[in-house]
């Protein structure tokens, strides 16, 4: 379905398919708890460091030390040794990996000063040649400077603030649910999920208002004939009926509306791939969705490819953990520099760093592209998160509210006119003076290069 919004978020959220590695989504919230722990303080969580058990360590060819039993977090690719990816430069490699990394090992991680550094003692091996400054982690700002979040303008904090002080945390859930697991859902999982919703529902309460009830279903892989019916008893809507195999081996949540115009939500989970705790993006960017979903009917046309993933991402990330402003900030901080740097490199292997190319991706991305949610540069999730963010610095929440009140998601070719119905403007105008600017400032200040 065209209105469906599809976030693969859990940890090993990855599709892994044999032949088609370009399948493997972006939505960073797998590693997040790794991104708090490490964000939420500097000198007094050495603790987590010391609690690294010792680790046989031998030298591979580049002179790199590697574990010997191999060390993987974080990226869900297949370690199978015909299956391990081997590129020959790092434009090649990020156009796959995505992530930042990975390095070697849990230590080499650990001194990369990025929280979210993904590990694969295997893959690393395997393309040990791209690691030319021999610190342990592929393609990693390689022989370069490593920008902070402080390398942009800093006007994302505007943006920041706009969340925060419109997403009050704490307050309970107004909606009523109708929430279901399958059989085989373990309890605690489904607790975590439901926990999880009904606190993103509380946060976003001022602005939800759902007419019918919000269909949860929280559905483990072996369920599928109970999957089926659910879908079926409660109008088929929220995903396709293939969303069931797309994420069984992977999970993820996704949201979408039912022909009735009720929203449901859906979210796969096993043993293999349990639901994040400690860190809350990832509920928080699905109830976005819920947002917009109650706002934006049935498309009539592709969607914009920014409007969908972006304004959820930049929510969920900066929602982080809900508690506590700082850490949810040096979340926000670490995958903006990490998307940008990745932006930066695409355009640049692919065109040219410019305000053309940028714009051109910006106007014409549609939601369907598989460069927006199921490719690389996953323009939802990477350009998308900066394009939301721009729009909340110069619109606020309010402008978010208002161009939500005039379908922003109702077709690519439709959102100028929302556009000017909601600001009296003219969306490309903005897009061409405002934005692209913007973008093309911060890619190249969170590159470096
Ligand atoms: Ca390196």
């Amino acid at each position: 379905m065209k209105n469906q919004h599809r976030t693969k978020s859990f940890a090993k959220s990855f599709e892994q398919g044999l032949d088609s590695p370009r399948k493997r989504a972006l939505s960073l919230a797998s590693f997040l708890a790794i991104v708090a722990l490490v964000a939420s303080g500097c000198s007094n969580q050495v603790s987590e460091t010391a609690s690294i058990p010792d680790v046989e360590m031998t030298a591979l060819e580049n002179g790199v030390m590697s574990p010997v039993i191999p060390q993987n977090k974080l990226h869900g690719w297949s370690t199978a040794e015909d299956q391990l990816l081997r590129f020959e430069n790092c434009d090649e490699w990020d156009y796959w990996w995505v992530y930042e990394g990975p390095a070697v090992s849990t230590v080499a991680a650990e001194g990369s000063g990025f929280p979210g550094m993904t590990i694969s003692t295997e893959h690393y091996i395997n393309n040990q040649h791209l690691d030319e400054d021999q610190d342990g982690i592929l393609c990693f700002f390689e022989n370069r400077e490593k920008p902070t979040p402080e390398s942009g303008s800093m006007q994302w904090l505007k943006a920041f603030d706009a969340v925060w002080s419109s997403l009050d945390s704490g307050k309970p859930s107004e909606e009523s649910l109708d929430f279901a697991s399958s059989p085989n859902a373990l309890p605690e999982d489904t607790n975590i999920i439901r926990d999880g919703v009904e606190m993103a529902l509380g946060a976003w309460s001022p602005y939800l208002n759902l007419e019918k009830p919000l269909y949860v279903t929280v559905v483990h892989p072996e369920d599928k004939d109970w999957f089926l019916e659910r879908w079926e008893a409660i109008g088929g809507g929220g995903v396709h009926d293939g969303w069931f195999d797309d994420v069984s081996g992977t999970g993820g949540g996704a949201v979408g509306r039912n022909p009735d115009g009720a929203i449901s939500m859906y979210f796969m989970t096993a043993e293999a791939f349990t639901p994040p705790t400690g860190v809350f993006d990832f509920y928080y960017h699905e109830v976005t969705h819920v947002f917009e979903s109650q706002w934006n009917p049935p498309p009539t046309g592709p969607i914009s490819c920014w409007t969908v993933e972006g304004p959820a991402s930049f929510f969920g990330f900066s929602k982080a953990d809900p508690s506590n402003r700082e850490v949810s900030s040096s979340v926000l901080a670490a995958m903006r520099v990490d998307r940008a740097d990745y932006l930066a490199r695409y355009f640049e292997a692919n065109g040219g760093l410019s305000e053309e190319s940028i714009q051109e991706a910006v106007l014409n991305g549609m939601n369907s592209d598989d460069s927006c949610q199921f490719g690389a540069p996953y323009f939802g999730y990477t350009l998308g998160l900066f394009v939301a963010e721009k729009f909340l610095v110069d619109f606020g929440m309010d402008g978010f509210i208002a161009l939500n009140k005039q379908k922003m998601q109702v077709s690519k070719s439709e959102l100028p006119t929302s556009f000017k119905k909601a600001f009296g403007s003219e969306y490309e105008e903005w897009v061409s003076k405002n934005l692209t600017p913007y973008l093309l400032s911060e890619f190249k200040a969170l590159t470096l290069r």
